[in-house]
């Protein structure tokens, strides 16, 4: 009954009943993973689950020469006993051991007593290093508390990277102290536009994230085996520090936080006072976030304003470019040399692959497979997250009650049908540069944790499965175990969809959205890879 399922299942008779005296017997190196699962579980059962040797009766955690990822567990009436390559298997183990427990043993709290774990031997390992979901906390935000449960979440469903979007022209989310007017002003705006095109609201949003609260999200994560990857759009999406600081911009005209959805005009200017701007961001970016990998964006940069302004014309001659293109991918370049002196590897939009890129760079293919068996064959790591099979802001049915109606139809089987290698890599070597994949949460339409919630549940359980498992897939026997695995999430309060579709508090009538056809879909994506294609 695991999701995502695991390599190796197998049912034994019998079962090991977990009191509040069971005892935790751990390595030194799996003490912390012991110590979470004492947190976790200890309120359920009104128990402190105290350390001790290994004996019978106990739950061990061992080490064991496995992969780092990979456990193995086995649940016996005299004790359980989990083996693992470090403390991330160590990890998975105690979640799988977890859902192998009754649905209560996810409160917060229980009538106390004792939990039933049926007696089975598990061994697992995941097929993919990145399971990734992008949390969009620009567009709407999201508070730090909701942050930390959404980790939890992740954890749960054994994801291991959490992608960060925390800027963009509706807002700016992260303290930067050498630049104060970033959060100040870049953080607030006036209102919303209502759906993808409706009226605005009148109602201010905003808030952002002090420094010390992204350590604390950091750490929590990393407790959870998972990496916070920061990403800082650049050079579009970038309205919110340009209404902070004009200077970075290309008009004489103030702007405000943007208050509109879609692709915006308004860039940054390739001063070199505008980069440093940057880099001096970075380097705070740096201190709170020690991902190896650094999200610099790259996407969506219309070159309208490069293309009037004198100044950006002057800097086309002045470094030698052919043309506005040439200057995205400079501009991108200048953070590629940046974070590679630093020991770090930019991760951006397939876009960043129009102008040539460091070997080191990796790339997020969005726009369809072009960008990923592209980037793949060029030598650079991809992460693959193409927008209608992982992009969970489209709506999950075609009904007109789905909240709000974005894109094409994303059910939750089409998740699970989702395949990370695109089809053209298959039987190439350069398929092993696809890291793995990643869901994203985009939130322009999703205003508050209940939308996240409906948006991403169940889908993002379909979704863990594809990247952990390297099990045939077979979407009846998902749907019998993703059952009981609702029940668990009833557990939690996570208000997903039902496979009725939404409940009637759950849809938003009226509210404007923006669903397209399959086909037009795809003509989008023709027309914007048309760049791509040709370099
Ligand atoms: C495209 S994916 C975007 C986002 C939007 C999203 C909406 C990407 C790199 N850019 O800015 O939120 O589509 O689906």
């Amino acid at each position: 009954m695991i999701v995502p399922k695991p390599v190796h299942c197998q049912a034994r008779p019998g079962h090991f009943v977990l009191g509040g005296r069971t005892a935790l017997a751990a390595d030194p190196a799996l003490g912390d993973v012991a110590a979470w699962l004492r947190s976790e579980i200890g309120p359920v059962i009104g128990g402190d689950l105290p350390p001790a040797a290994p004996g019978p009766g106990t739950i061990t955690f061992a080490l064991d020469d496995l992969p780092r990822e990979a456990y193995r567990l086995t649940v016996a009436q005299d004790g359980v006993r989990i083996a693992a390559g470090g403390p991330a298997g160590a990890f998975y183990a105690a979640q799988s051991l977890r859902q192998l427990m009754p649905p209560a043993a996810y409160r917060k709290a229980g009538p106390g007593g004792e939990l039933e774990i049926p007696a089975v031997h598990i061994e697992d390992e995941p097929r993919f290093g990145w399971r990734g979901c992008l949390l969009d906390v620009a567009r709407h935000f999201m508070p730090k508390h909701d942050v930390l449960r959404f980790v939890d979440l992740m954890a749960m469903h054994k994801l291991n990277v959490l992608h960060l979007h925390l800027t963009d022209d509706q807002g700016w989310r992260v303290e930067i102290r050498r630049h104060p007017r970033l959060t100040e002003v870049g953080a607030w705006r006036a209102q919303s536009q209502t759906g993808w095109n409706g009226p605005l609201d009148g109602r201010p949003h905003g808030g952002y994230y002090t420094q010390d609260d992204l350590r604390e999200i950091v750490a929590y994560a990393a407790r959870r085996h998972i990496t916070v990857v920061p990403e800082i759009d650049l050079p579009g999406h970038t309205q919110a520090a340009i209404a902070a600081y004009p200077e970075l911009g290309n008009l004489d005209t103030p702007l405000g936080v943007r208050t509109g959805w879609g692709v915006g005009v308004n860039v940054l200017n390739a001063e070199d006072s505008t980069v440093k701007f940057f880099q001096d961001v970075f380097d705070e970016v740096l201190e709170l976030f020690p991902s190896p990998y650094v999200c610099v964006g790259g996407d969506e940069c219309p070159k309208d304003q490069w293309r009037d302004s004198p100044a950006a014309q002057r800097r086309i001659r002045e470094l030698g470019l052919r043309d506005e293109e040439e200057l995205q991918s400079w501009f991108i370049h200048q953070f590629d040399a940046y974070l590679t002196a630093r020991g770090r590897r930019l991760v951006g939009w397939d876009e960043i692959l129009e102008g040539g890129l460091a070997p080191g760079a990796v790339v997020a293919s969005w726009r369809g497979d072009l960008g990923a068996v592209a980037a793949a064959r060029n030598g650079h790591d991809v992460i693959s997250t193409p927008s209608t099979s992982v992009y969970f802001d489209y709506r999950q049915g075609p009904g007109e009650d789905e909240p709000v109606p974005f894109g094409t139809v994303l059910s939750l089987e089409d998740v699970y049908a989702f395949e990370p290698i695109p089809a053209e890599l298959r039987g190439d070597p350069a398929a092993e540069r696809v890291l793995g994949s990643q869901c994203a949460v985009w939130t322009e339409l999703i205003d508050s944790p209940r939308q996240v919630d409906y948006m991403a549940f169940p889908r993002l359980t379909a979704f863990a499965e594809t990247v952990w498992s390297t099990a045939d897939r077979d979407a009846a026997d998902f749907l019998r175990r993703l059952e009981a695995h609702l029940d668990r999430l009833d557990a939690i309060g996570v208000e997903y969809r039902r496979e009725s579709g939404p409940l009637p508090w759950q849809t938003r009538p009226g509210v404007p959205g923006r669903p397209e056809s399959a086909d037009t879909w795809q003509r989008k994506i023709d027309a914007w890879t048309g760049n791509l294609r040709r370099s």
